[in-house]
């Protein structure tokens, strides 16, 4: 019998693209969405995991399409007043967004795991497909910038992205134990593919391969690793990654990316505007990765589940 599961890899806003395509032509017990957690923090007294909200807000059709995060048609007054009040409101809070926030907060104290709450919060808004984070413990990227070492969101969004990044880490990453149905989906012999979403390398998909056993796990279930790239003609469709990997002393190229994954990629996913890019160790297809649409969505998870099935038939 063939295999069946699709694991996808994702970080936030660009990853969340192609696991929406992938959902939406993949049956949903299909597909496993594995969300970095490397993001998260403490705020305002509440925890806070952006990558595994914007998946779920998007794979709910709830996304805000002006931000790429948070929910859609937001109101804000609950900033607005902690602003008033001399509070901490760089990092933007929507008040239906707040919900989610204060009720997985509850859900955590009483006990619950981050991966319990977040089923029931999918199952609630309609969402088939599981999403999972990539560990119940506590996982914490930190950067070293010319600033010192900063907290991930304090360094995205209250700096900007505007210091210049050295090094990463991801604290408590080689303790965590990777969320229990990745590591059963990796190691049932049944999945088909595993997918690396256009997400940031460094801060979206670093952090859940530095998790201990993750990468073996990934080698051991035998499936094509086929990535897609994040870096288009040399920027990136949203946020720092050209820029971390200058800094980084990496080329801000797709080939750059490849480079970044090594041995770990089968497949390469690039647009037309890197077709040039040249032998990477991994086989290249060329398709249109910019999604503006959502058949762009559906047509790029296509391609890359074609990918995946064209390594897999070696
Ligand atoms: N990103 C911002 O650039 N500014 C914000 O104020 C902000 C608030 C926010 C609230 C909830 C949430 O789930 C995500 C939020 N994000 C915000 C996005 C997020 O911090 C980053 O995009 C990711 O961590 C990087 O993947």
């Amino acid at each position: 019998m063939s295999k069946r599961l699709v694991v996808a890899l994702s970080g936030g806003v660009g990853g969340a693209k192609l696991a929406l395509g992938l959902s939406r032509v993949l049956p949903a017990d299909e597909l496993l969405v594995v969300a970095n957690t490397g993001d998260d923090f403490e705020h305002l007294g509440l925890s806070i995991s952006p990558d595994v909200d914007t998946l779920t807000y998007v794979l709910a059709g709830l996304d805000n399409p002006v931000t790429g995060w948070g929910r859609r048609d937001e109101t804000w007054s609950f900033m607005d007043s902690i602003g008033e009040l001399g509070g901490e409101d760089w990092f933007r809070l929507g008040d239906r967004d707040l919900a989610l926030h204060v009720e997985r907060t509850r859900r955590l104290r009483l006990g619950q795991t981050l991966s319990e709450v977040t089923s029931d919060i999918c199952r609630r808004l309609g969402i088939g497909v599981r999403v999972v984070p990539m560990s119940d413990d506590r996982v914490r990227t930190r950067l070293r910038s010319d600033a010192g070492w900063i907290d991930f969101q304090d360094y995205f969004v209250r700096q900007q992205c505007r210091p210049v990044v050295h090094e990463l880490t991801f604290d408590g990453a080689t303790l965590a134990r990777p969320q229990a149905d990745i590591m059963a989906a990796l190691r049932s012999g049944d999945v088909r593919a595993v997918i690396i979403c256009p997400s940031n390398p460094f801060i979206s998909i670093e952090p859940i391969l530095a998790m201990s056993g993750m990468r073996e796990a990934i080698k051991v279930s035998d499936a094509p690793v086929v990535a897609v790239s994040p870096i288009i003609g040399g920027q990136a469709v949203k946020g720092p990654t050209a820029k971390m990997m200058g800094e980084l002393g990496l080329e801000a190229s797709a080939a750059g990316v490849a480079a970044r994954y090594g041995d770990l990629l089968d497949g390469f996913v690039v647009d037309h505007a890197d077709a040039a890019i040249g032998k990477v160790g991994a086989r290249i297809t060329i398709a249109k990765t910019l999604m503006t649409s959502l058949h762009d969505r559906e047509t790029l998870a296509r391609v890359t589940l074609d990918a995946a099935e064209a390594l897999a038939s070696r």
